[in-house]
């Protein structure tokens, strides 16, 4: 599957970039966020106000086959804009991490399930635990589950 429909690159240079990159390459290429050698996904989404397809890269928190989407957007006092696309439309989403991209549907977790999600996220970039102190903002963590 792929979403249909105009790709829209995001207007941050630097992540626009690492997703051709990592798309053109298989994931063999920029998969790290710059060089901390942190893994990184890539996740395909349709906006929820143009329709477009829009792509983004999130840091790679996989447990049990699915994968954590933190909107942390660097402690930004303000969600990121996808978070907003995926919570619209969940079941359209793409995440590719290696060769090829799969479907998965998205959903946000709360309580105990977030606690444990967030715990996992930490572990694999600490910087989380930094955005979220410098932030009132709780910051939303999706799990994307593979069809
Ligand atoms: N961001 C995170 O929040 N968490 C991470 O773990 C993370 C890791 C990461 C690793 C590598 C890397 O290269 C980037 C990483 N990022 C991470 C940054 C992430 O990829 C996003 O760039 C960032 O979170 C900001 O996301 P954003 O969706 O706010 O993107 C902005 C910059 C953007 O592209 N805005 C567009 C614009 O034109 O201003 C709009 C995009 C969009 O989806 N528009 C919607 C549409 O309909 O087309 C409209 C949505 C609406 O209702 O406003």
């Amino acid at each position: 599957m792929t979403i249909e429909g105009e790709y829209v690159p995001s207007t941050s240079a630097w992540v626009r970039e690492q997703v051709a990159a990592y798309e053109a390459s298989g994931g063999t290429e920029a998969n790290t966020l710059r060089d901390t050698g942190i893994p990184v996904i890539v996740v395909t989404m349709r906006g929820r106000a143009t329709g477009s397809v829009r792509k983004i890269a999130l840091m790679r928190v996989e447990h049990g086959g699915e994968y954590a989407l933190v909107a942390s957007m660097g402690g930004a006092p303000t969600n990121p804009v996808w978070y907003h696309n995926l919570v619209a439309d969940p079941h359209n989403v793409m995440v590719q991490d290696g060769p090829a991209p799969f479907e998965v549907d998205v959903r946000e977790v709360t309580g105990d399930e977030r606690a444990a999600w967030w715990e996992r996220s930490v572990a694999v970039f600490p910087n989380y635990a930094d955005y979220q102190a410098k932030t009132a903002r709780t910051i939303p963590v999706l799990v994307a589950s593979p069809r």
